[in-house]
């Protein structure tokens, strides 16, 4: 791997991932995969059982970046994902964060205003910082030809999880808060814009290249809720952060969106969008042609089906090439519509990346 490459040559790398998010059509087009580091891959649960806790991964930026190094060693994708979590932002306002083992992540649930009032925006700083170390080795480590992608949650699904104080089916804490005390849940809402800003902004000036917002349970809420507490939050971190870094990519993932997806990509002013695995892909070609104000055109990313990735073989085959043949000619990056899965066998993910870039298989 090249290390240091590109401080070693003042001419920027092309990078074909970040080509595309400036709008760009490429044959093939460029691949990576949500959780594309995890625990289908065996060298992952390896330094998983070395680090102890998940929170003590994501706290190590030698084993962070080792982790996150090791889909781009196996299979060459055109990006790399810093290997974190949503939940950090909530552990990093103070709010108690634990991951179970076999059961996902737990927090001390928010019930009132007055635990929303004690969150520390000031505390944020030490650990963000922790993280923003490992996206500084990351870029030093990478070849220079892979794109570092930096991400965070959306502010409505962060606060899914930290109202609901895990993981749910429909979000219903989290609306029914959001109902009954809008004043308190907005000022949530803004704490977390705020909060999430200046942690992707660290993470830029840290050397990713562009950012994700995962907007994991965009799709739980009715139209107006969603124009308020998806699309809202997520238009001014993009501004915000335009602000401060013009020309940063932002990539949207308001997964679930169904018909209020053309919508987001038009009010949020994100350059891409994710599109999950129920989005048509009609639809998704819709997206890839939309364009974005004053700047180019809008890139489509997404959306194969991960459990196609568990099954392999002929089905996996014939679906991604009905997605590269729906997408050609348009600026699109292959990836799931979803996180991958721990089931899935290492070598469907190499026919898939094979596939992708038409070396058979
Ligand atoms: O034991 C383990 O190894 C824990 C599994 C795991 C992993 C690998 C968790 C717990 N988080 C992660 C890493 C992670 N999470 C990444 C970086 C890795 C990569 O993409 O390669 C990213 C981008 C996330 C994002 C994330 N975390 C989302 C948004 C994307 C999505 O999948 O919808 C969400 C909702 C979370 C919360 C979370 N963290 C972990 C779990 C199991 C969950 C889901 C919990 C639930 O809803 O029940």
């Amino acid at each position: 791997m090249g290390r240091n490459a590109e401080t070693a040559t003042s001419v920027a790398p092309a990078r074909r991932f970040l080509q595309v998010l400036g709008g760009q059509a490429l044959d093939p087009p460029p691949v990576w995969l949500m959780r594309q580091a995890g625990r289908y891959l065996p060298e992952y649960r390896e330094v998983r059982a070395k680090a102890g806790g998940f929170l003590d991964l994501c706290y190590s930026p030698d084993l962070a970046a080792e982790v996150t190094l090791q889909p781009i060693r196996r299979y060459g994708f055109d990006a790399a994902i810093l290997f974190s979590d949503i939940l950090i932002v909530p552990d990093a306002l103070g709010q108690g964060v634990r991951f179970v083992e076999g059961e996902g992540p737990r927090l001390d649930a928010l019930t009132s205003a007055a635990d929303i009032a004690k969150l520390d925006q000031a505390a944020t700083a030490k650990k963000f910082s922790i993280i923003c170390e490992t996206v500084a080795r990351l870029r030093s480590d990478l070849p220079p030809e892979t794109a570092l992608i930096g991400f965070c949650g959306a502010p409505w699904t962060v606060a899914t999880y930290m109202i609901g104080g895990r993981g749910s089916p429909d979000q219903a804490k989290a609306r029914l808060f959001a109902y009954r005390e809008p004043e308190a849940f907005g000022r949530l809402m803004d704490t977390l814009v705020d909060v999430s800003v200046d942690y992707l902004s660290q993470q830029i000036l840290a050397g990713a290249d562009c950012v994700q917002i995962f907007d994991s349970w965009a799709g739980s809420l009715p139209d107006d809720e969603f124009a308020r507490w998806v699309i809202g939050p997520t238009k001014r971190m993009v501004a915000a952060l335009e602000s401060r870094h013009q020309g940063i990519p932002v990539i949207g993932f308001p997964r679930g969106a169904g018909v209020n997806a053309a919508r987001y990509v038009r009010e949020t002013g994100v350059n891409a969008i994710g599109c999950d695995t129920a989005e048509p892909l009609g639809a998704m070609r819709n997206l890839a042609q939309m364009r974005r104000k004053g700047s180019g055109a809008i890139a489509a990313q997404g959306n194969l089906d991960p459990l196609l990735l568990v099954s392999g073989g002929e089905a996996l085959d014939r679906r991604v090439e009905e997605i590269l043949e729906a997408m050609d000619g348009l600026p699109f990056i292959f990836n799931l519509g979803h996180g991958i899965v721990p089931e899935t066998p290492p070598d469907n993910v190499a026919r898939l990346v094979a596939r992708v870039r038409g070396n058979g298989v």
